[in-house]
């Protein structure tokens, strides 16, 4: 076949280490992994002496051949000639690019490792047929690798790739299995280059069937998340803000009738403000921090708050459990990333969660979201309520599209002006009053309101996150105006009645008192 039109889908990368192919024999393994799907194979024996490398290489050539799909062996020039299949794959630290090529000659396939800007740029102008780009989760497989780039750096090294430019492929690796792999390949195919496939070792090689186990990778790679399919679209994003406003009274009329449940998983001190917000905006909430209720909660047809104000370890891994849950069953999640620019533990734990699954809505502080973005300077955050990083409107609106574009999801960056984006429009929302920032759980409540008006109106993410934004600011406008509240203590109860009252009047088509607020 010729190298151009070799399909990278599902690239095995075989292991003959006992703790991953146990007693098993690789030539059957192989076999049974060709049989079920997979697109390329890549033999990789880091310990096996030259004679035996070649003899098994032959054997497992001999079987790939019959399968009409390429073998490509690991780090040795030599062993592939001897063989004669089709490539090498070399890292950064084995025989150079040019002199491989040289050797191999122009027809031969030559995959390279990388896992930075400079080692992209290098294989792609040198002329690298494809890319491995990794690790993407930490694995058991390989411990000493350069860096765990997540599902973040892998978006940003693709976005740097010239396609057209450099007809190079690429393949992800490390951690990939079952659980992620729908996602990985949904995640990494939005602006820049597209990910061309996902290269495993144990999803397959410790799999008790290895045939099946490939099967059902295949058909996961190709298939899109579960989550994938109400995003918002383009033509959602380019419209007008008259527009989303004509939508406001609709998506909070949907809340009032469907009532969708809201599951909070959120910090000790706002839990009981946040259930009351959910009931007064018409949600009916669920404060429910263990994962193991996840599940259940999310065949519910309700929206997820995971909102890391108080995060514990113990408190990471049930939310982990819970975005998976959220993520399979295809019911929104709003991530709420609270003073993630505080601490190297809540950096982290950032990481952790979005490198975990998928997040239908980012919200947080300018620090907060700024702190979302992989490879930004740290943004030093003190306490938890919203700071200014002295950056313009426009550079914070520049940088809340940023990470919507490579989260694929909707973000808000809360602060004097509100902004709301999913990629392409970036709205600003001039709503709300000084009282906000000065009673505690406010900012974390408009993640609850989010999540009640996703819930309800799925279909159209970025309205529903604009229109809990613009609710949220105007009910609080309204409460600080009341004759009887005379500051942030009495501000609060005035604010949920107004959330309250907002939903009814809305209900009842009064919504013009409030909408000309806007
Ligand atoms: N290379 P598994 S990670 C062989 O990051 C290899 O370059 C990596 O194993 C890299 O699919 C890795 O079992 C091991 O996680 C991947
Ligand atoms: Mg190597």
């Amino acid at each position: 076949m010729p190298k151009r039109e070799v399909d990278y889908s599902l690239y095995l990368v075989t292991d003959s280490t006992p703790a991953i192919l146990g007693d098993a024999d690789i030539g059957e393994v192989v076999e049974a992994a060709l049989k079920g799907g997979v697109t390329c194979v890549q033999y990789r024996d880091k310990t096996g002496d030259t004679g035996t490398l070649v003899a098994t290489g032959r054997r497992l050539h001999e079987v790939t051949r019959r399968y009409n799909v390429p073998l490509l062996i690991n780090d040795r020039v030599d062993v592939a000639l001897a063989v004669g299949c089709e490539g090498v794959h070399i890292g950064q630290d084995d025989l150079d690019l040019p002199t491989a090529r040289r050797i191999l000659g122009e027809d031969a396939i030559i995959g390279v490792t990388a896992s930075n800007v400079a080692e992209v740029e290098a294989a792609a102008k040198g002329g690298a047929d494809y890319l491995g780009i990794g690790t993407v989760f930490a694995t058991p497989t390989k411990e000493n690798t350069k860096s765990i780039i997540g599902v973040e750096g892998l978006q940003e090294l693709l976005l740097k790739i010239d396609a057209e430019r450099w007809p190079i492929k690429t393949v992800c690796i490390g951690g990939i299995n079952a659980s992620n792999v729908s996602r990985v390949m949904w995640q990494s195919n939005g602006k820049g280059k597209s990910l061309d496939g996902v290269a495993v070792v144990s999803a397959i090689m410790a799999a008790r069937d290895p045939e099946a186990a490939s099967r059902e990778l295949l058909q996961l790679v190709k298939s899109p998340p579960a989550f994938a399919k109400a995003v918002p679209t383009p033509g959602q994003q380019l419209r007008s803000p008259k527009e989303l406003l004509s939508l406001v009274p609709y998506i909070i009329k949907a809340v009032d009738a469907r009532k969708p449940l809201s599951h909070n998983m959120t910090n000790l001190v706002v839990q009981n403000f946040a259930a009351n917000v959910a009931l007064c905006v018409g949600a009916s909430p669920i404060m429910a921090n263990y994962g193991e209720e996840a599940k259940d909660l999310a065949g519910l047809g309700g929206a997820l708050v995971v909102n890391m104000g108080t995060v514990t370890p113990e408190g990471l891994v049930n939310y982990l459990k819970a975005l998976r849950a959220y993520n399979d069953a295809g019911q929104p999640v709003v991530y709420d990333p609270v003073g993630a620019g505080a601490t190297e533990v809540r950096r982290l734990a950032t990481r952790t969660i979005l490198g975990g699954g998928y997040t239908d809505v980012i919200k947080g502080n300018q620090s907060e979201i700024l702190s979302c973005i992989r490879g930004r300077p740290n943004v030093q955050q003190r306490g938890v309520d919203s700071g200014s990083s002295g950056a313009s409107l426009k550079e914070l609106a520049l940088a809340t599209r940023e990470l919507a574009r490579l989260r694929r999801c909707v973000v808000v960056m809360t602060g004097k002006t509100d902004l709301v984006t999913a990629g392409e429009t970036v709205y600003a929302i001039d709503n709300g009053h000084e009282y906000l920032g000065a009673a505690t759980g406010t900012g974390c409540c408009l993640g609850t309101t989010i999540s009640a008006m996703v819930a309800a109106h799925p279909n159209d993410k970025l309205a529903a996150t604009v229109t809990g934004v613009l609710y949220y600011g105007i009910a609080a406008e309204i409460a600080a105006e009341s004759w009887h509240v005379r500051g942030p203590g009495s501000f609060v109860p005035a604010f949920l009645d107004e959330l309250y009252n907002t939903r009814i009047a809305t209900v009842k088509g009064h919504e013009d008192a409030w909408l000309k607020r806007a």
